[in-house]
């Protein structure tokens, strides 16, 4: 059995990282890809569906990947302080991979908007917590000027670093895809090459996933390590949804916390992406988003947070209007791990019943009555 070793050692001819820099990994990436046949079932058109599942990352999130890169670039150049800005996975992660290279972890976020989980983790990892009395947007834009002034190395994914790590999960989706398998795709991984599939869903927040994203498909193509490229499918909260609008949004408003954004720093690169690649950025309501975070629970037994549902909302509302057709092949992201945020998966769902007596009788009504 062959150990996975961390997106940096898996990956390292195709990231430009020093040969002797130390590596600050906890073995992240290498994430499953999986099919998704009862939620494709609901669309409704004939499409292979594949989860590419981002929340099995060691601190449960994607983040994780671009962490390992700019950690260890950080402790390479001698930093002592990391500092992030964070609607909450960003935070947890940063966290983790501080405490692991031993450096000091400051991390600004919105008071009272990221996830339990998320703010759990950051606070177990000792990271120091600076809550504001602002939202994400304003929160980055005091992180980047406290990097400015030398007091930190900023961490946020306006780090190069955190899109070269971030870009790993393009090369596993070709490299999981492998060859023989039915789609337009098909032709190409006939002849011998694995390929991208035609749509590639994903949520977009600060919009460094996406840029990450279609930045690793080019260069494995490049490389003649895929036969294709994806069309690149973004998407916002409708609250949050700037790129669509074409304006920042003062006030974003979202269930979906993590891309509570109003102004991604990405903007132009994710308009690159979707633009180049022949695809688009669009957006989704809280009740699509929540449908989909419904419907993938319950029908593919996979739990993601709900940013993270944006893609599957995303790829519902392709098939409906005609987009994702018969016979094509779609990966969407899901960039979160559902536990993330215990208060939506609660407050979401019918309320569990009050307790009954501790005997069989009880419990056995219960069943009968189909609970
Ligand atoms: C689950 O943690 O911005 O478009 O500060 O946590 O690269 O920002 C999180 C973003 C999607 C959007 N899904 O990715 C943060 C943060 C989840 C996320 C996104 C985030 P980007």
């Amino acid at each position: 059995m062959k150990l996975w070793r961390g997106i940096i050692e898996e990956y390292r001819e195709l990231m430009s990282l020093d040969a002797d820099a130390p590596v600050v990994t906890l073995y992240e990436g290498g994430t499953p890809l999986i099919p998704a046949p009862a939620f494709a079932r609901n669309l409704g058109v004939r499409a292979d569906i594949r989860l590419k599942l981002e929340g099995a990352n060691p601190t449960g999130s994607f983040k994780d990947r671009g962490m390992t890169a700019a950690i260890s670039k950080a402790l390479a150049d001698g930093a002592r302080v990391v500092i992030c800005a964070s609607t909450g996975n960003t935070s947890a992660s940063a966290a983790a991979y501080a405490a692991r290279a031993g450096l000091r972890c400051v991390v600004v976020i919105p008071d009272g908007a990221i996830a339990m989980g998320k703010l759990a983790q950051a606070i177990a990892h000792g990271a120091e917590v600076v809550p504001i009395r602002g939202n994400f947007d304003r929160a980055l834009s005091i992180v980047r000027e406290m990097a400015d002034a030398g007091l930190a190395t900023l961490v946020n994914s306006v780090n190069p670093w955190r899109i070269e790590g971030q870009k790993t999960a393009a090369f596993e989706i070709v490299d999981q895809l492998g060859s023989g398998l039915a789609g337009s795709a098909a032709a190409a991984a006939a002849a011998g090459a694995a390929a991208a599939p035609d749509w590639l869903a994903i949520p977009v927040g600060n919009a460094g996933n996406i840029t990450a994203y279609w930045k690793g498909f080019r260069e494995y193509a490049a490389r003649g390590r895929s036969a294709s490229l994806p069309r690149m499918a973004g998407f916002q909260a409708a609250g949050a949804a700037p790129i669509v609008l074409g304006r920042p949004v003062e006030h974003p408003e979202t269930i979906a916390t993590a891309i509570r954004i109003g102004n991604p720093a990405s903007w132009a690169s994710a308009r690159a992406a979707a633009d180049d690649s022949g695809g688009f950025i669009d957006s989704v309501t809280d009740e699509e988003i929540l449908e989909a975070y419904r419907l993938l629970a319950q029908t593919e037994g996979v739990f993601a947070e709900p940013a993270s549902c944006a893609s599957a909302a995303g790829l519902i509302k392709m098939a409906r209007d005609g987009r994702l057709q018969d016979g094509q092949r779609a990966v969407a992201v899901l960039t979160g791990n559902g536990l993330k945020d215990p208060s939506t998966a609660i407050d979401c769902a019918p309320p569990v019943r009050a307790a009954v007596d501790a005997d069989c009788d009880a419990v056995r009504r219960l069943i009968e009555e189909r609970v």
